[in-house]
């Protein structure tokens, strides 16, 4: 096979604070499975870096049939001198920085250790490539999180940010060391600002893969209820392997810029509940349960993005509906389960002695924190 030149995904990583450690089973995270893939199809040769552990997992590369294919280089976002040792080996031409302590919740708890590991982490990144590979095409994963709590109702590229998490203030510095690296030294670096977007490779601690599986395993008698906090939160939420086409078409761009990547819908927590229990034929009010545990200390009420700008300049559109989505989130969870009790053993993120009940304490971290912090 040709290939072109090399890149580097950085594969996204989840962060248990209760370990405090990587979490093994989402070490490669659902961006970087997705970007991965797409990539491969287009002939790149792709590197990832991930942070070793004593059980690594690559499911989702496994998922997708492309664990071979992926050259995987041991790094660490907080040594600067694996990053240096991952770009000499990989010689990239492009490197997409998807790497983060990515949940929000657990930004509360672990709020420096989240500065440090997703925002202060691009610097040594942007450092590294301004040093070795100084006319590489950058592109650093921003966050819708970023707008927060602010008053815009729809959110563009011009929209004030008013982060309203550790995770959120981090990603800010990240966004603005993006920019200051383009337009100080010259760089082609891009911020993505991405909205929630989900798949079911989605780490099962958000809340879609949390109600999808949860909705499959009710389903199917494996579990009863399902215990969640605010209802009411709403987000923008689009499918995964859309917007990792995004994150290429930024790079191809004739010059770096900043996008927002979304749907331009907006439902809330109850919205979703309903629609995955009802494909399923269930009624979600009979077996959700709202536990006040699961409530942040501050929450983002409403985010809703504007994709104009990523649809004029680079042609980029969303394809799946919210309804579609969550549709084939649920059905990927009740086909999973059911190969599962028919003995199957394949790439997943739940083993089969799951208990639900536990499972949700522990992803929402009310295990760790919640009754202490929250009563
Ligand atoms: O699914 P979430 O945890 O996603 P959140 O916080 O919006 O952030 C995700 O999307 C961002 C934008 O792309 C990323 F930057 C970020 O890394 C992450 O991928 O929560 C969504 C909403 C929140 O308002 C939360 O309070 O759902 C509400 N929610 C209600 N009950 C719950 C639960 N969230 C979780 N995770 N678990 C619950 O039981």
């Amino acid at each position: 096979m040709e290939w072109s030149n090399g890149m580097i995904p950085i594969l996204e990583v989840s962060y248990n604070c209760e370990k405090n450690s990587f979490d093994h089973r989402n070490i490669t995270g659902q961006d970087g499975a997705y970007l991965a893939k797409l990539l491969l199809e287009k002939n790149y040769k792709v590197y990832g870096i991930f942070r070793r552990t004593s059980t690594p997992s690559f499911w989702r590369l496994q998922y997708l049939g492309i664990q071979d294919s992926v050259n995987l280089i041991p790094g660490d976002l907080m040594d600067t001198g694996s990053l240096i040792n991952a770009i000499l080996q990989a010689d990239p031409t492009e490197f997409y920085h998807l790497a983060a302590q990515s949940f929000v919740e657990a930004s509360f708890d672990e709020a420096s250790a989240t500065g440090d590991i997703t925002g202060v982490s691009v610097t040594r990144i942007l450092d590294a490539l301004k040093l070795l590979k100084k006319d590489i095409r950058f592109y650093q994963a921003s966050s819708s999180e970023m707008f927060g709590n602010g008053e815009a109702p729809m959110q563009n590229e011009d929209t004030p940010f008013h982060p309203a998490s550790p995770y959120a203030a981090a990603k800010v510095y990240g966004y603005w060391i993006t920019r200051i690296y383009r337009e100080s030294f010259g760089m082609f670096a891009c911020n993505g600002i991405l909205f929630n977007h989900e798949s079911p490779l989605r780490g099962i601690e958000f809340v879609t893969r949390k109600v999808s599986n949860a909705a499959a395993m009710i389903k199917l008698g494996l579990a009863k209820s399902l215990r969640l906090g605010n209802l009411k939160a709403r987000r923008d939420w689009g499918y995964a392997p859309e917007y990792v086409e995004n994150m290429w078409k930024m790079l191809q761009n004739e010059k770096p810029d900043d996008f927002v990547v979304a749907s331009g819908a907006q439902h809330s927590v109850q919205e979703l509940v309903e629609t995955a229990f009802g494909t399923v034929g269930l009624n979600w009010k009979d077996h959700v349960i709202v536990d006040r545990k699961l409530f942040r200390p501050l929450d983002v009420p409403a985010l809703q993005g504007d994709f104009s700008k990523a649809a004029n300049i680079l042609g980029w559109r969303p394809k799946t509906s919210f309804d579609d989505l969550v549709k084939l989130m649920v059905e990927a969870d009740l086909r999973r389960w059911k190969d599962c009790l028919n003995g199957m053993i394949f790439p997943w993120d739940i083993p089969s002695s799951v208990n639900i009940e536990r499972e949700n304490e522990f992803y929402s971290g009310s295990r760790t924190y919640g009754s202490k912090r929250r009563n």
